[in-house]
């Protein structure tokens, strides 16, 4: 009995396909776990042999008094939620923010706005600038705030944007049980429209929201066809705040964030796969395992929009344990 594997077996490439079907990624959800690990690595040490994670800080710039009815979001003015509105922040103050992230140790700055869409106007102007400063702190620029037109997309473009985080959150199946302001298609539009303006897509969806294993895999399906593929796919498991119409349900056994993680690898081998929201319900070792299976980019800071993430010395401590490298900058063009 050789106890050694095949150097074969270390050494697989990956293909990157648009073509991947529901029944698919069906299958790769619900395959033995142990098998499940090992495909998703081979994609991952193909992709990413340095286990390379990015580090991406979040600031809730405008937060509260969206009037969408997000079903899993404290910031819809339909959620009996405490969080309070503020009046958006100023540029500096933000621009202060990024730069004290910078010194942490992210390299990416992510904004959100709690908006249905982007108006014209001084609240613009002053994203726009936003943008410029902290792409001249030299990190990269991420914003969340709703739909836009084509002409907001060119504008962020111009101002240096690397990627608008727009999620489709749910499988279109299960949408409609979610959210009921907007639509799908209104989602897959605005997309297009970032996608068209030349700024990278961070889009990704929420698991734990009472949705089924075919509801994962349709999500997972619109993603894995878009090509190119999102260049990041934020996974988040639901944070049940109270007063939002999730608020009773449980956490998710973290095991099914693996297995989500390790899916969203191999489907998408090149995209980085953000570990979300919900890490705090995760714990450490599943956390490791999701880091194994194909999360190279994680949330890193004491907070996130409104609720709470581990503190960044837990997770300096945690990305050391697990022996990643932290925003080592590669390609896999
Ligand atoms: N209003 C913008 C939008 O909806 O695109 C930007 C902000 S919104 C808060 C950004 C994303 O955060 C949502 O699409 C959702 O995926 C995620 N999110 C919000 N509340 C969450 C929660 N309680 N648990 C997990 N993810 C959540
Ligand atoms: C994403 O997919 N998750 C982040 C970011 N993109 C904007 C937001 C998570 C929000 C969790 C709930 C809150 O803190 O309000
Ligand atoms: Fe929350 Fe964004 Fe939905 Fe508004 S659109 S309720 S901020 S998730």
């Amino acid at each position: 009995m050789t106890l050694v594997a095949p150097r074969s077996q270390f050494t697989n490439s990956f293909k990157v396909r648009y073509d991947w079907t529901v029944n698919e990624i069906k299958e790769l959800l619900e395959k033995p776990l142990m098998d499940l690990l090992w495909e998703a690595q081979l994609v991952h040490r193909a992709a990413n042999p340095g286990y390379n994670v990015q580090l991406a800080s979040l600031l809730s710039v405008r937060t509260g008094g969206c009037s969408e009815d997000c079903a899993y979001c404290p910031q819809s003015i339909h959620s009996s939620s405490d969080v309070v509105n503020k009046p958006q922040l100023e540029v500096e103050p933000v621009l202060e923010k990024a730069r004290l992230a910078k010194e942490a140790g992210a390299d990416r700055f992510c904004m959100g706005w709690a908006w249905r869409e982007i108006r014209d106007g001084k609240s613009f102007e002053a994203m726009l600038e936003m943008v410029r400063g902290v792409r001249d702190l030299g990190l990269e620029a991420c914003v969340t705030a709703g739909m836009l037109t084509d002409e907001q997309a060119l504008r962020l473009a111009r101002a240096g944007l690397t990627a608008y985080n727009h999620n489709l959150d749910t499988s279109p199946e299960n949408y409609g049980r979610i959210i009921t302001t907007r639509t799908f298609e209104e989602r897959l539009e605005t997309l297009q429209r970032v996608r068209s303006a030349g700024i990278t897509l961070c889009c990704g969806g929420i698991i734990g929201m009472g949705e089924s294993l075919q509801d994962r895999a349709s999500l997972l399906e619109v993603l894995a066809t878009m090509n190119p593929h999102p260049e990041s796919v934020p996974i988040n498991s639901l944070v049940a705040v109270e007063g939002t119409p999730l608020e009773d349900l449980s956490s998710i056994d973290p095991l099914e964030m693996v297995r989500m993680v390790a899916t969203a690898r191999i489907l998408m081998p090149k995209s980085k796969v953000r570990l979300s929201a919900g890490r705090e319900q995760l714990g450490r070792e599943a956390q490791i395992l999701c880091l194994q299976a194909g999360a190279d980019s994680i949330f890193y800071g004491d907070t996130l929009l409104t609720t709470s993430n581990p503190k960044v010395e837990e997770d300096r401590k945690l990305l050391a344990e697990a022996g990643v490298k932290v925003n080592f900058s590669y390609s896999r063009e």
